[in-house]
């Protein structure tokens, strides 16, 4: 339902300012990031923390967001998939960031979904997921969508000549599901999970995967159903980082009614070990979340 031009700034006047704020200041980058990805192309020549060669698009998002969260004055410091470090920015921000700059950057020579991942805590980092204060994701696809959670609950956003309006209140996962995405080779999936995935395939699920978490959970926030990066058996931690990706998306999947897990227990429960930790991540309707823990 198209909710006639409620902006995202009147939609966040109701929560605390400073949290506003600095959403509101995240959300302007979404322009300058869609503007310029037909110009950030091609290899960079250096390498991420996690030995990911890392492209111009990654390196030029992680220096453009870290320089606007800079001025807003509201960050003491962030965690980002392309930093091998903690970034301070200022002694005295109210906000720690974790962020992945340009999700699935590896889908922009195919002009496939990439997207922005910001989760915002007041507590020093690295911290449990569940302590943020807020999350949101900016997703640039055919149209430029930001969907954000200040624990009132998940709101939708569409990009338009004025501005980001609202377009989904309180958004829920859809009961049934119908869609799965998995990562990694079905050949390396645990057996158990490999059953529970043809018992899905059983029951009508259709198998949408699209190479982005940010662009494949929103495909289940809208229609239901199930996304996993799973332990594999030949990487028993999965492949998304527990910090920049997996924690921010669980905390919006519960927000909207759903769920996830790293196999035995709630993602946002984990306390991390370090900022580069990955974590197995399923994550979506709480049925099917409690369905595979079960199994596992
Ligand atoms: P694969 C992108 O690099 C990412 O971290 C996630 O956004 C995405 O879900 C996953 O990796 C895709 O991995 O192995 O399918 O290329």
């Amino acid at each position: 339902m198209m909710h006639m031009t409620k902006t995202i700034k009147e939609h966040l006047e109701g929560i605390d300012s400073d949290l506003g704020s600095l959403i509101l200041k995240i959300s302007g980058i979404a322009n300058t990031i869609s503007n310029e990805l037909p110009y950030r192309r091609g290899k960079a020549d250096t390498k991420n923390v996690f030995g990911e060669l890392q492209l111009v698009a990654d390196k030029w998002a992680d220096q453009f967001i870290i320089d606007e969260l800079r001025k807003s004055r509201l960050v003491k410091t962030v965690v980002s998939e392309e930093q091998p470090d903690l970034v301070k920015l200022s002694d005295t921000g109210t906000f720690n960031i974790t962020l992945d700059p340009l999700d699935g950057s590896s889908n922009i020579e195919s002009n496939n979904l990439v997207g922005t991942i910001v989760g915002i805590y007041k507590e020093d980092l690295p911290a449990p997921g569940k302590h943020q204060v807020a999350a949101m994701y900016i997703l640039y696809g055919p149209v430029t969508t930001l969907v954000y959670t200040a624990q009132n609950g998940v709101h939708e956003f569409l990009q338009t000549k004025k501005g980001f309006v609202l377009r989904g209140e309180n958004m829920k996962f859809p009961e049934p599901g119908k869609l799965y995405g998995i990562g990694g080779l079905r050949k390396d999936w645990l057996p158990s999970f490999r059953k529970y995935i043809e018992e899905l395939e059983t029951a009508g699920y259709k198998l949408r995967y699209g190479g982005s978490f940010v662009g494949d959970f929103n495909q289940i926030l809208h229609y239901g159903g199930i996304f996993a990066y799973p332990a594999l058996t030949t990487k028993p931690t999965g492949k998304l980082r527990l910090l920049v990706e997996s924690n921010t998306m669980s905390f919006i999947a519960k927000q909207a009614g759903g769920a996830s897990t790293n196999g035995k227990s709630s993602i946002l429960e984990i306390v991390p070990e370090s900022i580069t930790q990955r974590v197995p991540t399923c994550i979506g309707n709480k049925g099917l979340i409690e369905k595979l823990e079960k199994i596992l």
